[in-house]
């Protein structure tokens, strides 16, 4: 589909204008907001990762694709909404402390909105602490911990344990992802879940929450 490549080039050069022109007309086409999403906007920003990754581009590159990308993705918010369906469930959605990506778990939260949960989304760079209090006052049933970093990433069995040192970890699910994470880290750090995608992130959470009410 023309403007799906078009979207994802737009992406690719980190023009924000472009691409939320690009995604109206793609609505306008009656494209679904997934499709934009996963055949747009998300491989726009795989292929930054991958020249990233050759040293073809550099940081500012990345932050620009960035800011495009992040422009998209709220140009589609709008047309994920709930439709009204009543809240399954809440979600505490946090990059962990030291992590500043962000993209990935923005997506996550869209997704998990769209699927009729309630999301609190407590930003990135989140220390434990701020988590264990977020859990006391928001009460959800599922934590999320996103982390880009290997160096970020043991950081969430850190808040695992301080949220069994809280006495708060029978009363949700904590649930991990991001690049790096895999599900045999999960297991290892006692986490309740782990996706890899933003899909598979809606799939385990609706799973958890039929456990945990079932
Ligand atoms: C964009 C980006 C940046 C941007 C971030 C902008 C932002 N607001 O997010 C900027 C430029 C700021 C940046 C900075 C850095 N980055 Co960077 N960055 C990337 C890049 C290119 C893309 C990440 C991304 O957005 N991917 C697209 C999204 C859609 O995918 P995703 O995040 O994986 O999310 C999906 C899944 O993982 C999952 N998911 C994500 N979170 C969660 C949470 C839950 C609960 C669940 C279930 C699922 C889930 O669902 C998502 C949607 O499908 C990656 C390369 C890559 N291929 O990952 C490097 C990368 C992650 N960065 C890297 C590095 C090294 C850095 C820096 C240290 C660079 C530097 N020298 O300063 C800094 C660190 C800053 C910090 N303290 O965090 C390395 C990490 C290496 C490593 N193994 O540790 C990578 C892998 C690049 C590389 N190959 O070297 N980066």
């Amino acid at each position: 589909m023309k403007v799906l490549e078009e979207i994802a080039d737009g992406v690719r050069q980190g023009d924000s204008s472009l691409v939320r022109d690009l995604i109206q007309k793609a609505l306008r086409q009656a494209l679904a907001a997934e499709r934009i999403l996963e055949g747009g906007l998300i491989p726009g920003m795989d292929e930054v990762g991958v020249k990233f990754k050759k040293n073809e581009i550099f940081i500012p590159e990345v932050i620009i694709a960035s800011r495009a990308m992040k422009s998209g993705i709220e140009a589609l918010r709008p047309h994920f909404g709930p439709l009204g369906l009543p809240l399954r469930g809440k979600v505490i959605m946090a990059t962990v402390k030291g992590d500043l990506h962000d993209i990935g778990k923005k997506i996550v939260c869209l997704m998990l909105e769209a699927a009729a949960l309630e999301v609190v989304d407590l930003g990135v760079d989140i220390p434990k602490e701020q988590l264990v209090r977020a859990v006391r006052t928001e009460k959800p049933d599922v934590v999320g911990l996103s982390a880009l970093l290997t160096s970020t990433m043991t950081y969430m069995g850190e808040v695992v344990t301080a949220a069994g040192a809280a006495g708060l970890r029978r009363k949700i699910k904590i649930i991990v992802g991001g690049a790096p994470v895999t599900a045999s880290y999960a297991e290892e750090i006692e986490a309740d879940g782990f996706a890899p995608d933003a899909a598979s992130a809606v799939t385990l959470v609706k799973s958890l929450l039929s456990g945990k009410k079932g």
